[in-house]
């Protein structure tokens, strides 16, 4: 048996895996593919860690309906007859799918031909609303089509990367790392950052603006109009090329003709905007990376066009190392695009504006009910459930309560809706909680499919495991419900391979060359060829073997003359801050966690980097609030509250707080991000603002707090029973680590009972001292259970050595320390911030080594093996670093 070739199930970047023939499960040995053109070998730390989370505990194994355990075919009778009961009663219209960018590409084709060609609902959104929808508007907008026109290989040949609202460090690491490595080569080569706060990102670069949040588009004005202003224009390629030049210019001339203009509305210092304006003004090789800074804004669309504009007037685009690139996000994201699942998309690039295109999808489908009009987009969606308008959703691959704006609301429409079908991998999510049908998908180990990563490169996706109990492959589902539901032909595929061959030959069909999406030179693969698929990017329109293809070399574009668009865009005025809720919100991701935590939480090794849910704010805030590092606080607004503790850092500007999107009610009390964020959008793209929301702040004050570590994980109940405030929990390995916060004005005696309620509800067996330290532990038959420990302040203790007590029988001194209430403390304990994930190395560690002499990440690597091995963690390696020979450097000075 050879190694199986697949790709990572994570980000966009799309990096390919060497899955070794000799291992299985858990103890699969995965590499990074060298062949692969994303990563040529490399993976990050959520890559390196994945065989950890192939283990199938805690996986939704068996169908459900109405709480009880079922075969397929009742499941699927279930679903099949709840959709047509809803058409019957009230129509296709009060149908709905909520799908996602981490399906397969073929998952996500039969899905939409189901809903939008054979039920008859246009209802169909995903979670790529959330994400790349304003990309997908600006690039209609400017190029007539939704095109990422560049490919990774300019990142080697660039040498001035912006990165807008992204911050790639953590975000897209590969491509980070092979950013780092050009600018290392290239003394002269910079990295420019743009981002309201100082993320990892900022750690390599040259320049960081740290802007107002939302003032990108004056930013990019600006630029447009220094461009034009210092004779710095390709005025060949805006002729040739271009239509509205003259009317984008003006526009930015309104609000930003001068660089001071600009530094008051961004709130910079001049003279880094200016730095900034002249560095791009001289440097052709520059590409301009964003993300969600930049998507996820009520202007993200005219963000984008403000981008593409400067990149159109510098003819800098279609050209190797340079042009405008919008980082896709999810692994999928980008298939989900092709195949048409966006709510205003019909099918293969083809939307509503084009009749006649329009009738080839109906045509080349069979279709009997093929929509006519664009449908609900994913908050239109949720409010249609919460009026009752939606009667049925089939949610797949997402975790709504999690992720979407006004989050309580959303649950709100789920708990009344009639039929909430959700298909998932686990058993546990807070949007399973609320399916009335619950559908065990296979995941990504065990599926088999195509993605499409940043650069239109098609990969596949391979099988490595045995299906886990009865779980499905989301197509197989989607066209098992299909045929019940008595549409017999066009879901009888056999396999992945077939769909993917008509989704190939649709992207041709009549295309002409009037689509951009073409793969039609892969239509007739065979089911080996499926099989043997190697990454390639698209178009694939003949079979000629390709190397990269950047699109736009020859000048042309889809719009209909064939021309880019300039997008005039103007800066949108700024709201004040409510007093009631004067702080501004702003959220993203962390480098170990990947969105709502069902795959990521429960590796242990990624859960320590960032163990409980935070809010970051300024030193300044912090007195203000008089709030410090590491105590818990609470932010709340009209729409929620959340209870998280405080990291305080002048990385964020004051005023505003960042918080993480990851948290959900599996990990913690009090801490879903989208609770507090509202459903404001992009007017063009409908893309909700998730990067700014209002919010009040103030200190809460447990009267005590406690760690709670048990063997086996609590159920919902026992933690319901706990009546805690404040709770968060984080997975150690060999235990669940449980962090209680309870504000309830107890006096000592009530107190000390609580707690006895606590250990009484793990094992009557307990002893405790007193109040103020108060701890407590069940040994059964030599082998720790739980450990509950107290106090007023967080309790302090070595939770690595703890876990290790979880492991096997207590030897005699093990027992005595717990006993004695000095449970690891007998040892050094190093709590400080986890920084390498793959070693376990502790950034105290790290500065005892600087201090020793280490002074570069190479020695540091050599002596603690930090960064040796997925290199996530070098940004923070080098900024400890500098921070730490500053600080010695100042000793030594003073
Ligand atoms: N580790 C990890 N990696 C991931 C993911 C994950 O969950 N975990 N998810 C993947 C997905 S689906 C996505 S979409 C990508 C997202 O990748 P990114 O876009 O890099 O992720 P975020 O951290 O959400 O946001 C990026 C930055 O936007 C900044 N920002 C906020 N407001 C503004 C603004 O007004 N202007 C500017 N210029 N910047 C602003 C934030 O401060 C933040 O640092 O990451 C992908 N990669
Ligand atoms: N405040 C705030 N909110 C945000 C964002 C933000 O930056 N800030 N970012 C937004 C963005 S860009 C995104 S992409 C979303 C992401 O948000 P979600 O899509 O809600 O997040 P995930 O946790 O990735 O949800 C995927 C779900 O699918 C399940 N799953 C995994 N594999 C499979 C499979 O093969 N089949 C099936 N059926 N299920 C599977 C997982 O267990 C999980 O429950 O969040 C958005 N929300
Ligand atoms: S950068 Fe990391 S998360 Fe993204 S595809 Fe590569 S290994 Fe996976
Ligand atoms: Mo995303």
């Amino acid at each position: 048996m050879s190694d199986i070739l697949t790709t990572c199930p994570y980000c966009g970047v799309g990096c390919g895996i060497r899955a070794s023939a000799a291992t299985e499960g858990p103890e699969q040995t995965l590499q990074g593919d060298s062949s692969h053109p994303a990563n040529f070998g490399r993976l990050c730390v959520k890559g390196s860690a994945l065989a950890q989370t192939l283990a199938v505990d805690g996986r939704l194994l068996q169908p459900q309906v109405n709480g009880e355990e079922c075969d397929w075919p009742a499941a699927i009778t279930a679903v099949a007859g709840g959709l047509q009961q809803t058409i019957a009663e009230h129509g296709p219209g009060a149908v709905a799918m909520y799908l996602s960018g981490q399906l397969l590409t073929e998952d996500y084709y039969v899905a939409n031909k189901l809903m939008k060609g054979f039920i008859g609902s246009a209802h169909v959104d995903t979670n790529s609303r959330l994400c790349m929808a304003s990309t997908v508007a600006g690039h209609k907008r400017a190029f007539g089509a939704d095109v990422v026109p560049g490919c990774y290989d300019d990142i080697e040949q660039a040498r001035l990367f912006v990165l807008v609202g992204a911050n790639m460090a953590w975000n897209h690491p590969i491509l980070f790392q092979r950013i780092q490595a050009v600018l290392q080569a290239n003394p002269d080569a910079k990295l420019v950052v743009i981002d309201p706060r100082r993320s990892a990102s900022c750690e390599a670069a040259q320049l960081h603006l740290k802007l107002r949040p939302g003032t990108d588009v004056l930013l990019f004005n600006g630029l447009l109009s220094f461009l034009a202003q210092q004779g710095k224009l390709d005025q060949r390629f805006i002729n040739l090329h271009t239509d509205g030049f003259a009317e984008a210019l003006a526009s930015a001339q309104l609000q930003a003709a001068t660089v001071e203009q600009v530094a008051i509305g961004c709130d910079l210092p001049s003279d880094q905007v200016l730095q900034f304006y002249c560095w791009f003004a001289a440097e052709a090789l520059s590409l301009t990376l964003f993300s969600q800074g930049v998507n996820q804004a009520i202007d993200g669309t005219d963000k984008v066009n403000a981008i593409i504009n400067c990149h159109l007037a510098t003819g800098r685009i279609g050209k190797a190392g340079c042009g405008p690139f919008s980082l896709t996000g999810q692994p999928n994201a980008m298939g989900g695009r092709e195949v048409g699942g966006l709510a205003n998309q019909l099918a293969a690039h083809i939307d509503y504006s084009n009749k006649a295109q329009q009738a080839l999808v109906g045509e080349f489908w069979q279709a009997p009910n093929l929509v006519q009009q664009p449908g609900y987009k994913a908050v239109e969606l949720f409010d249609a459930i919460e009026r009752g308008e939606i009667k049925a959703v089939w949610i797949m691959a997402t975790n709504p309560l999690v992720s979407m704006p006004q989050a309580d609301k959303v649950k709100a429409a789920l708990a009344k809706c009639s039929l909430v079908i959700v298909s998932d991998i686990y058993q546990h999510t807070d949007t399973l909680a609320l399916a009335s049908i619950k559908l065990p998908a296979l995941g990504w180990s065990e599926k088999d499919g195509t993605v499409t990563n940043s650069e239109r490169r098609i990969s596949r996706q391979r099988a490595l495991c045995q299906p886990p109990g009865q779980a499905k492959a989301d197509w197989q589902i989607i066209c098992d419900v299909a045929r019940a539901m008595g549409f017999n032909y066009g879901f009888d595929f056999a396999n992945a391979g077939q769909i993917f061959a008509e989704h190939a030959a649709l992207s041709g069909y009549q295309n002409n060359g009037a689509r951009a999406f073409n793969i039609s030179a892969l239509a007739e693969l065979s089911t080996e060829q499926y099989q043997q698929l190697r990454p390639m990017q698209w178009p694939v329109t003949d079979s000629k073997p390709r190397g990269t293809t950047r699109l736009f070399a020859d000048g042309k574009f889809f719009t209909a003359n064939g021309r880019a668009q300039f997008i005039a865009v103007c800066q949108r005025a700024f709201n004040q801050a409510a007093p009631a809720t004067p702080l501004w919100l702003n959220s993203g991701r962390l480098r170990d966690q990947w969105h709502s935590m069902t795959r990521t939480g429960e590796v242990a090794s990624l859960m320590q980097h960032t163990p409980e849910p935070f809010v970051t704010l300024h030193p300044a805030d912090a007195a203000l609030y008089g709030i410090n590092n590491g105590e818990l606080v609470q932010l709340s607004n009209a729409s929620g509250r959340l209870l998280l503790r405080a990291d305080v850092s002048a990385s964020q500007r004051p005023g505003e707080l960042f918080i993480p999107m990851h948290w959900s009610a599996q990990f913690a009390s009090q801490a879903r991000a989208d609770v507090l964020f509202a459903a404001d959008t992009d007017p063009i793209s409908g893309q909700p603002a998730l990067k700014l929301s209002q919010v009040a702040l103030r200190r809460f004050t447990p009267k005590w707090q406690a760690l709670l570590l048990t063997k086996q994980p609590l159920t919902a109940s026992q933690l319901a029973l706990l009546n805690q405030h404040y709770l968060a929990r984080v997975p150690l390995g060999n235990c669940q680590s449980y962090r209680l916060g309870c504000t309830d004005a107890l006096g000592p005696q009530q107190l000390l009972q609580q707690l006895q309620f606590i250990s009484s509800l793990f094992c009557s067996d307990s002893q405790h001292n007193n109040v103020t330290a108060y701890r407590a532990a069940a040994i059964d038959n030599n082998q720790l259970q739980w450990l509950l420990l107290a106090g007023p302040a967080q309790p302090a203790a070595d939770q690595s050595w703890l876990n290790q007590q979880f492991n096997g029988p207590l030897s005699a001194d093990s027992r005595r320390q717990l006993l004695s209430g000095h449970a690891g403390q007998g040892k050094a304990v190093d709590n400080s911030e986890l920084i390498c994930s793959c070693f376990n190395v502790r950034s105290k560690a790290i500065c005892q080594a600087i201090n020793n002499g280490a002074d570069s990440t190479a020695k540091l690597g050599k002596q603690l093996q930090c960064g040796t091995n997925c290199g996530s963690c070098l940004p923070e390696l080098s900024a400890l670093l500098k921070r730490q020979l500053s600080q010695t450097n100042l000793l030594q000075g003073a």
